[in-house]
């Protein structure tokens, strides 16, 4: 199994997943400035959407898309039976929300230009945390198992930090809680994070 990522991008979020669910991938960095690989290579020959994160499951079995492959990888977790009716449905609205309405936006305000459009993006992300904060259903998102959505959910919330933006004191406690987790930790020192 090979997973493609680029440090602290939304790819974190699965690298987390895989280590949670006991999987080992063979780590590619990927520039994602330039498309390339660390080793030489045409990342576009591997993706052609040029983008991380990418999940090689098995030789010529590729999945991207971070609700996709957060989906797979809790759907294939050793000792796990993977979330089952109603309950994959929450989890991938979850997942869905937090792709689509807070990691993208969040991703765009880093790259666009223009401080009114940045200032007009994270206030959306800001609201979509207070939110967040008052849904959590337990110590985790969804209930008091971790889940492939807090890896997501943590990702965003490192962003966060590193911005400078607040967030309810909830998600404070919530994120610190996270980070002290040992797949955490060492995902974060195999993207050299820590
Ligand atoms: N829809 C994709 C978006 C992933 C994404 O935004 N990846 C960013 C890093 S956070 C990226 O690789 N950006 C480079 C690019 O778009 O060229 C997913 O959910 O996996």
């Amino acid at each position: 199994m090979k997973y493609y990522f680029s440090p602290g991008t939304s790819a974190l979020a699965g690298h987390i997943a895989l280590l949670e669910a006991g999987f080992e991938p063979v780590l590619v960095k990927v520039d994602i400035m330039t498309r390339t690989l660390e080793r030489p290579g045409d990342y576009l020959a591997v993706n052609p959407k040029g983008y991380v994160p990418l999940l090689e499951i098995e030789d010529g079995v590729p999945l991207t898309e971070t609700v996709a492959i957060l989906d797979w990888i809790d759907q294939h977790t050793t000792g796990h039976e993977g979330a089952g009716g109603m309950e994959r449905h929450r989890l991938i609205e979850t997942l869905a929300f937090l792709s689509t309405e807070v990691q993208r936006p969040f991703a765009f305000s880093f790259f666009l230009p223009g401080d009114e459009a940045v200032a007009m993006l994270r206030g959306m992300v800001e609201e979509r945390f207070i939110l967040i904060a008052g849904q959590i259903a337990g110590r985790y998102l969804l209930g008091d198992r971790f889940s492939v959505a807090d890896a997501l959910l943590y990702v965003t919330l490192r962003w966060a930090r590193m911005v400078e933006m607040p967030v309810p004191e909830r998600l404070l406690v919530y994120v610190a809680d996270v980070e002290a987790r040992p797949a955490v930790q060492r995902a974060l020192r195999a993207e050299g994070l820590l």
